[in-house]
């Protein structure tokens, strides 16, 4: 996610931290820096150059604080206005009425059948009964689509094949306060915007059923596009919130930046993967440090707590605290981040993993398989001393698990560097990683 843009940011913080004396000369010379970060990441040119303007602004107010680390608050001035701009805070589904109502509405093929399904998913393992109804009578596979995920999510469809969509999401409605269900989630057919029949019919349904949340789904790798769509979605529809899709891939950044600010709509989630569960809550403080290069952390922590074992977390972090961590206990925490979902995906979150550091570690599930079998044909002694593998060891085990030498030299580094890595991780108190150790503030 956002790697371009972070890259750029991470560049640009690296020289104004360094600053011993914010003057009117560096103020511009960033302020240029951001907004041609911000421009090249397709954000929207007017939402750049007013958040570049008010950084400026404020910037030019620490010129005259007598600050130890003058460059240190410039960096901060740009972080409050990035949380500013995505929105400041979380902002939930406001579900009231019984049932509730969800109406998402999208160009073709922006992710809302699959979002459908997320959603289900998420309010039903928050305790809901959920009905999807699939008004998509135009594509063919479309309402099969919405079973499959139905049945995926465990969670019931109702469908009529084709006929009129507004009728079927009424009789859908209507079925679901027979089954006294929480909440119903209305599957539309996707349109494009110029298509004013398609509109008018998205319109009728709302104006029909007055949905509690009508989201429009957009995709994220889609950059401005996607803000441009918004934008005629919402003159057309009283929008309430967007879920941003497909923020897994190379997303620029452009639309999850401008969106909000263009619309006045908030961000309510965003689509990590095309996996029932890939459905994370938008929260504008974690996703400005992640755009900004300062990691999200918080994620990561959440995202460990689902799948470390408790016993073996207290036993990591002793072991790290004993600084007795060896390439088994590598391997096994190899093992449960695979579970986490990508390894890139995961380190990415990480701060300081500036991109250069992160194609040093990234890794695929395969090559966690590589690595696996690269530790297994170690010895005891040298799993727990790693700095004991010389050449000709290199070469035995190079021949034993029949990956190259460069491949274990590449491990070796990688897990050296993940050590200290997690030295200085665990030299952070307060935030606890299980199997990490405790983490403090970060920036
Ligand atoms: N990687 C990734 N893929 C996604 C995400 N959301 C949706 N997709 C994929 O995007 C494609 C389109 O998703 P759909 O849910 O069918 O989109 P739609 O808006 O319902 O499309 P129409 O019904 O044709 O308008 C599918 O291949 C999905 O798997 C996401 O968050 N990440
Ligand atoms: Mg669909």
């Amino acid at each position: 996610m956002f790697g371009q843009i972070t890259e750029r940011f991470e560049s640009i913080f690296r020289s104004v931290r360094g600053l011993g004396k914010i003057t009117d000369k560096n103020i511009n010379d960033t302020a240029r820096e951001i907004r041609r970060a911000l421009l090249d990441a397709d954000v929207n040119f007017s939402v750049a150059k007013s958040f570049v303007k008010t950084v400026q602004e404020k910037a030019q107010g620490t010129k005259v604080l007598k600050s130890i680390k003058p460059g240190q608050q410039f960096v901060k001035i740009v972080q409050d206005e990035m949380v500013a701009l995505l929105g400041e805070k979380v902002e939930d589904l406001e579900l009231t009425s019984k049932p509730s109502i969800i109406l998402l509405a999208g160009l073709q093929g922006a992710g809302k059948t699959t979002s459908a399904g997320k959603l289900a998913n998420r309010l039903k393992k928050s305790g809901k009964s959920v009905l999807m109804v699939a008004a998509d009578v135009y594509r063919p596979a479309a309402v099969q689509q919405l079973i499959m995920v139905g049945k995926q999510a465990e969670v019931p469809v109702y469908e009529e094949g084709t006929g009129d969509p507004l009728a079927i999401c009424k009789r859908g409605i209507e079925k679901a306060r027979s089954l006294k269900n929480d909440v119903v989630i209305l599957d539309t057919a996707g349109r494009l915007h110029l298509d004013g029949e398609m509109m008018t019919e998205i319109q009728s349904i709302s104006d029909a059923v007055n949905p509690d949340e009508i989201l429009f789904v957009a995709d994220g790798m889609t950059g401005q596009d996607a803000v441009k769509s918004a934008q005629a979605f919402h003159e057309a529809l009283p929008l309430t919130g967007v879920i941003l899709t497909k923020m897994d891939g190379d997303a620029r950044g452009g639309a999850a930046v401008s969106i909000r600010e263009v619309t006045g709509k908030p961000i309510k989630f965003i689509g990590t993967s095309e996996k029932l569960d890939g459905l994370d809550v938008f929260d504008p403080k974690r996703i400005a440090d992640r755009i900004l290069g300062f990691g999200d952390v918080v994620s990561i922590v959440e995202k460990a707590q689902q799948v470390f074992d408790e016993d073996q977390s207290k036993d990591f972090q002793k072991k790290l605290a004993k600084n007795t961590f060896d390439l088994d206990d590598f391997k096994t925490q190899l093992q449960q981040m695979k579970k986490m979902g990508s390894m890139s995906q995961l380190i990415s979150m990480m701060p300081g993993m500036n991109s250069k550091a992160l194609k040093q570690l990234n890794m695929d599930d395969r090559q966690v398989g590589w690595t696996e079998a690269i530790i297994n044909s170690m010895t005891l002694t040298e799993r727990q001393q790693p700095q004991i593998i010389n050449g000709s060891r290199r070469l035995r085990i190079s021949k034993g698990c029949g990956r190259s030498v460069q491949e274990i030299n590449a491990l070796l580094k990688q897990f050296s560097q993940m050590k200290k890595m997690m030295k200085k991780m665990g030299k952070m108190k307060n935030m606890k990683l299980p199997g990490m150790g405790n983490f403090k503030d970060f920036n």
